[in-house]
């Protein structure tokens, strides 16, 4: 058991031990500064310094590919550095800026060389300088894909190498519309919220915090004047209340990350989600009790009593207010109202009779508004005649002027009463001598 164990150590030890030494030894070759930030634009100029570290020993010849983006970047001098140019020794050196068929790109090429039998240089220097000017807005990747450097007996000494990448005003990372999903249909109850989600972008440039925008809009290239926008959200996310939009409206929103330090904007992918508000916004159906459908109703009491049912509170906090409104045609247009009542927040009425006309046929419905504004109308209407008991004429009065008329239709042919039941004083279904007897008893006592 004990050589066992001792065995995989000592392995593990002299895997170490290889490990470290090749790290130490090898050579270092790469690129000063490894990331350019530009802030300045298209015309900005830089350079970049190619360097051997320390570990770099006996260098006679070096060459190193980078990529290099022609549309965002272009050269303005190359030049061997000082570690080969103030050598004291013959130098050569040469730069290219090639379409590489290997890398399946431009390439910049650089390649020193020194003359000379015992010819070589150690580490650390610059090899090489590459004045360089942004062209173009993005990032330029310029790593290492291909570098060999040699010894004086042009033996390749193990290197490793490093380019750099370059920021040219690049606007934060590209980030997606998460919440709510495209083409979302929202219900819910009103005062509930609804919850914006966008994935997080970030800023390349070191320091350089991200803020977000989150606009929402009726039209889909967010021209709409009354849109909903929030700025300077530190979070990816945003409630807003259901109440702030209109029930049934279709909206398009979006969001725009923008740099803390140099503005540079992202706009989300993709540019915008849709969704349509659905919200459970009307108060409850409701439908009318009294007076029931086409009936006559006595008014000589005062007026009439309406009842309707209850529509129930849609929501928490929510309350329902209701309005009666009579009219003369069963169209029910506003040119045809009667009256109208004010608020009622209970489900039932008693009109004045002086607000109730006689001897017509009327149409009434109620209208329940809750607290966010959401009407709802009753599910029926009804239609209903009033009268006053025992007057023939309709004129609200009881006097020798309705016994006169009952005579008239009775006996000589007159026109019959608005409605029958007004003046069927024993309410037996039919007008005869027995009602006008009860008529006349009643206005002459007896
Ligand atoms: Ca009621
Ligand atoms: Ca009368
Ligand atoms: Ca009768």
């Amino acid at each position: 058991m004990r050589t066992g164990r001792l065995i995989p150590i000592a392995l593990i030890l002299s895997t170490l031990v290889i490990a470290s030494v090749c790290s130490v030894s090898a050579a270092e070759i790469f690129a000063d500064p490894d990331t350019v930030y530009i802030t300045t634009g298209p015309g900005t100029e830089f350079e970049l310094e190619i360097e051997v570290d320390a570990a770099t020993t006996g260098l006679r010849l070096f060459q190193i590919v980078m990529a290099f983006d022609t549309t965002l970047l272009d050269t303005t001098y190359t030049e061997l550095g000082p570690l080969f140019s103030e050598s004291g020794e013959v130098f050569v050196f040469n730069s290219f800026i090639v379409e590489d068929t290997i890398f399946g790109s431009t390439v910049l090429r650089l390649e020193g060389l020194l003359f000379g039998a015992s010819a070589v240089v150690d580490g650390p220097g610059v090899v090489a300088r590459v004045g360089l000017e942004a062209l173009a807005e993005g990032v330029a990747d310029m790593s290492v894909v291909e570098h060999v450097i040699t010894d004086i007996s042009n033996d390749t000494i193990p290197s490793n190498a490093r380019g750099s990448f370059v920021y040219i005003n690049t606007p934060p990372d590209p980030f997606d519309l998460l919440e709510p999903v495209d083409g979302a249909d929202i219900g819910g109850n009103p005062g509930d919220s609804i919850e914006f989600e966008w994935s997080a972008s970030g800023s390349p440039y070191p320091g350089e915090m991200v803020s977000y925008s989150l606009e929402i809009n009726e039209t889909a290239d967010f021209s709409a004047p009354n849109a909903l926008e929030f700025s300077g959200l530190t979070f990816t996310n945003q409630k807003i209340s259901n109440l702030d939009l209109t029930n049934g409206q279709q909206y398009f929103w979006r969001v725009t990350a923008t740099g803390n330090l140099y503005g540079f904007e992202q706009a989300s992918t993709p540019a915008s989600h849709s969704f349509t508000l659905n919200a459970a916004g009307s108060p409850n159906d409701f439908d009318l009790l009294l007076p029931e459908q086409s009936t006559y109703v006595d008014i000589s009491s005062g007026g009439a009593l309406f009842d309707w049912q209850d529509s129930p509170p849609l929501a928490p906090g929510d309350s329902v207010l209701y309005k009666l409104a009579l009219y003369d045609d069963p169209s029910m247009q506003p040119a045809n109202m009667v009256w109208e009542s004010g608020d009622i927040n209970v489900s039932e009425l008693v009109v004045d009779e002086s607000n109730l006309p006689v001897r017509t046929w009327l149409y009434w419905e109620v209208t329940a508004e809750n607290t966010y504004g959401f009407t709802k109308k009753s599910l029926s209407n009804f239609d209903v005649m009033f009268y006053w008991f025992r007057d023939f004429n309709g004129d609200k009065t009881v006097n020798i002027q309705d016994l006169t008329l009952f005579v008239g239709y009775l006996f000589g042919g007159g026109a019959a009463p608005i409605p029958e039941v007004a003046v069927d004083l024993n309410s037996d279904g039919s007008l005869n001598i027995a009602d006008l007897t009860a008529l006349v008893n009643y206005l002459f006592g007896g």
